[in-house]
């Protein structure tokens, strides 16, 4: 097995201009709504905790373009582009960001459960690491049925010093499951540098130990993203076993929507604000030619009225009703039931 190798090429992956079209899309519409989230939080009109994706739309606007109807994600707390990505619409996200019955999980789950199994969005986990054995165990589902599907599972680089972390990736390796690891490398766990909390901050290294090949991309760069995931997706799917991908990025934000962030160091932030993915990706479109300044204008004035669309959608949904709190929680009602010595 490989053990972890440099980054892919920029360039050498370009795709055509409606899927750079549609990855563009992604990352204005994923980028509006992060940062009008992280202003109704701090605004008090935004009551959940919401984690801000602003970094990561690279590696989101990729995934949007390599997944299928049949594959399927599992995420984290940090999911607003896991979920536009895999299909969810933003009113049904926003809904239950603002707890509403509309939501994708119904208004009772939060940017901690916000999942819909229906389109292959099947689980968000808000335990750092335990999406993993939820992943490898659908991965395992989809190797015995041989669907020749693939299974995603994002996490940031803290998860990686989780337990579950190591036993999810020595059961994908031993099985040789059809899943991508996909670790959203951010230098930080909270309020702490990856430095100070892992042995070894080469992550695609600790992957490799388990004989699953790894690799760090540039996780500001979507076309780097884009090649080393569609590379990825074929090879889980052509059953030919695992993948690790250590995209490296940095957290543009506070881990929160509302927490300080005056700790990260002033250098560090500024270097990695000049590759912020949204405006970085915009300014290439135009440089290379791709787009004109027209088709980019379209395009963000579309992101601009889907995300206020989807906002006050969301202020104008119900909230759920005292009744539903049970409803949607458990398999069955034998546990209400017991509540109630029915
Ligand atoms: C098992 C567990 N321990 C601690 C926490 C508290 N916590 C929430 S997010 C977080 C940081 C995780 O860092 P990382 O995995 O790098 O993800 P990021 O937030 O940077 O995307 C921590 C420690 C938790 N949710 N679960
Ligand atoms: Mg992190």
């Amino acid at each position: 097995m490989t053990s972890a190798t440099r980054a892919v090429t920029t360039g050498a992956n370009v795709p055509d201009v409606e899927a750079l079209s549609r990855m563009y899309t992604l990352m204005c519409t994923t980028a509006l709504a992060d940062q009008k989230s992280v202003a109704e939080s701090k605004a008090g009109r935004l009551q959940a905790a919401f984690y801000p994706i602003r970094g990561m739309e690279a590696v989101c606007a990729a995934l949007g373009e390599v997944l299928g109807p049949r594959d399927r994600l599992v995420s984290t707390y940090r999911n607003l582009g896991d979920a536009l990505a895999k299909g969810a619409s933003l009113r049904s996200i926003m809904a239950e960001l603002y707890g509403r019955r509309a939501g994708l999980s119904r208004g009772k789950g939060g940017p901690m459960h916000l999942q819909d199994p229906a389109i292959g969005f099947t689980a968000t986990t808000g335990v750092v690491g335990s999406g993993l054995p939820i992943a490898v165990g659908l991965a395992m589902a989809a190797q015995l049925d041989d669907d020749h599907s693939a299974t995603v599972v994002t996490f940031g680089d803290g998860a990686t010093s989780i337990g579950a972390w190591h036993e999810a990736m020595n059961f994908a390796g031993l099985w040789q499951l059809p899943i991508v690891f996909v670790c959203q490398n951010n230098q930080w766990g909270e309020h702490t540098p990856i430095a100070r909390y892992a042995a070894n901050t080469d992550l695609a290294a600790r992957a490799a130990a388990y004989s699953i090949p790894a690799q760090k991309v540039d996780g500001f760069d979507p076309m780097a993203a884009l090649g080393a995931l569609r590379a990825a997706v074929t090879r889980v799917r052509a059953g030919e076993g695992p993948v690790f991908l250590e995209f490296l990025h940095y957290r543009l934000t506070g881990h929160t929507g509302t927490a300080d962030f005056s700790y990260v160091p002033q250098d560090e932030l500024k270097a990695a604000m000049e590759r912020d993915p949204a405006p970085a990706f915009r300014a290439w479109l135009l440089a290379q030619g791709h787009l004109n300044e027209r088709q980019i204008a379209d395009i963000e004035e579309q992101a601009r009225l889907t995300v206020e669309d989807a906002f006050s959608y969301a202020a104008g949904c119900e909230l759920p009703a005292a009744s539903d709190i049970y409803t949607d929680v458990f398999a069955d009602d034998t546990w209400v039931r017991s509540l109630h010595n029915d």
